[in-house]
């Protein structure tokens, strides 16, 4: 196992991966931007490195600077938590000639599965369906009118280097088409310096339904069930659950099936997730994979009783999995709130700012992963989530009652929060009934 490790990472994930390090015996190097000094972890960990001043092009995406403070700390291994760095191919790449071990999937795996040309080729390689649409880059106007013609509008048009939603274009008929086409290049050739563009048919009111998998470097390959992520606005979840409200276990069976081969197909070890969309008739398709660890990640730690830091720690270091796919039994049901520095009432503006009070809930059932405290100043310039509120109970009833009893616990004062209109979503019969798609936060606000 590892003696020491850096964490490239802030917030609420940096105090997670410390968490498992600690409890794993490794030594923690911790790395903050000038803006940065008051977070949470800096105070649990063995070393601490600043590496560059507030905007993260200059700190915790600066690669040069990360690879010294791991130099000067002569760390054995980097855990890169979510966005920054964690799916970036180069810097893993860079890891790898500096004799630092990256924690997560190969270069090779991260560049394959980001570009969501090769990752439907790589699919359909492992006979998993993706959405109907071109074989390949669509690269002219008249490839642009055969294809979604022969599949029908209305279509989407995505970018090769995308993914989460951004540089997508919906087409309803021909002359739609063609401009999507032009602006969908435009904006990726802007977005990724990458104008690679491919059609889809557009699934209407699907739900975000995503597979949580977990491999090592011996072929040994699990998934640890689903995960419904359909409430997102503007592409940003804002609560996800395990299960998802409507799957069979037959669904799951398949599903988790599916995403293993596409895992298997990719070279994947580590933590990652592939993603479907789930339309009203119960047919799934493939959209992509996430080579990283998620934000959503404790949803499934809970059901499934296994803790996902730890085991992407290990198989990094080269161990075996902790478990077979038969010994994971997933049980109860997990919900996750995403607590934001937002203002809900004014398009969900940042709120960032003074914690003055903060009142954190726990108690049965509730686990809260946060580098908050009273007296922290969010910052401006990252993302703005200042916390997750996990709960997990038995039942998916029994979880909504008791994420009220918490919600209502919870008191911040100084930043605004999302905390109240998860209380509001949480009294919806429809949310209630489980009936949720990505039309639901568009069609609660159009309502209000
Ligand atoms: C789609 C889709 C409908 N049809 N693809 C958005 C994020 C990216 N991961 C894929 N996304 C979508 N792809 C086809 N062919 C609808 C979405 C989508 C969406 C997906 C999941 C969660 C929320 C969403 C909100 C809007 C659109």
């Amino acid at each position: 196992m590892f003696r020491r490790l850096l964490i490239a990472n802030r917030g609420e994930i940096a105090l997670r991966v410390m968490r498992a390090c600690k409890e794993l015996g490794i030594e923690t190097v911790a790395v903050y931007s000038q803006a940065d000094r008051d977070q949470l972890h800096l105070r649990f960990a063995d070393e601490t490195v600043c590496i560059g001043p507030a905007p993260s092009t200059e700190s915790y995406l600066n690669i040069p600077a990360l690879i010294a403070a791991a130099e000067i700390a002569d760390v054995e291994a980097i855990h890169p938590g979510y966005g920054f760095l964690s799916e970036n191919a180069h810097f893993v790449e860079v890891c790898q000639e500096c004799d630092i071990t990256f924690v997560g999937p190969s270069a090779e795996t991260i560049a394959l599965v980001g570009d969501k040309v090769a990752a439907r080729e790589l699919a359909r390689r492992a006979d998993v369906a993706g959405v109907p649409g071109s074989d390949g880059p669509v690269e002219t106007e008249a490839e642009v009118l055969e294809t979604a013609r022969q599949i029908g509008y209305p279509v989407l048009i995505k970018a090769a280097a995308g993914g989460g939603g951004r540089g997508m274009r919906v087409a309803e008929d021909d002359a739609s088409a063609i401009s999507g086409f032009h602006s969908a290049r435009a904006e990726a050739e802007a977005a990724f310096n990458n104008p690679t563009v491919y059609i889809e048919k557009l699934i209407q009111r699907p739900r975000h339904v995503e597979i949580q998998i977990l491999g090592d470097m011996h072929g040994n390959i699990v998934h640890l069930g689903e995960r419904d992520c359909s409430l997102q606005r503007r592409h940003q979840k804002l609560l996800e659950e395990s299960p998802c409200p409507v799957l069979t276990e037959e669904k799951r069976r398949e599903m988790g099936a599916a995403a293993i081969r596409i895992a298997r197909e990719a070279g994947y070890y580590s933590a990652g997730t592939v993603e479907f969309l789930y339309d009203a008739e119960g047919n799934f398709y493939f959209i992509e994979v996430n080579a990283r660890i998620q934000v959503e990640h404790p949803v499934t730690e809970e059901c499934a009783g296994i803790d996902l830091i730890k085991e992407m720690i290990r198989v990094a270091a080269g161990e075996r999995l902790s478990v077979t796919q038969d010994e994971i039994k997933l049980s109860g049901h997990a919900i996750e709130f995403r607590i934001n520095a937002e203002d809900t009432t004014r398009k969900f503006q940042p709120s960032p700012g003074l914690i003055e009070t903060l009142i954190q809930p726990s108690g049965p059932g509730v686990r809260w992963d946060s580098h908050a405290y009273q007296g922290y100043r969010v910052p401006p310039h990252y993302d703005s989530m200042v916390a997750k509120l996990i709960v997990h109970r038995p039942t998916r009833r029994e979880a909504i009652e008791t994420a009220k009893r918490a919600l209502d616990e919870l008191t911040v004062e100084g930043i605004s929060t999302t905390a109240p209109l998860f209380q509001r979503i949480l009294e919806h019969s429809d949310f209630v009934a489980g009936e949720i798609d990505t039309g639901f936060i568009d069609r609660f606000f159009s309502h209000t």
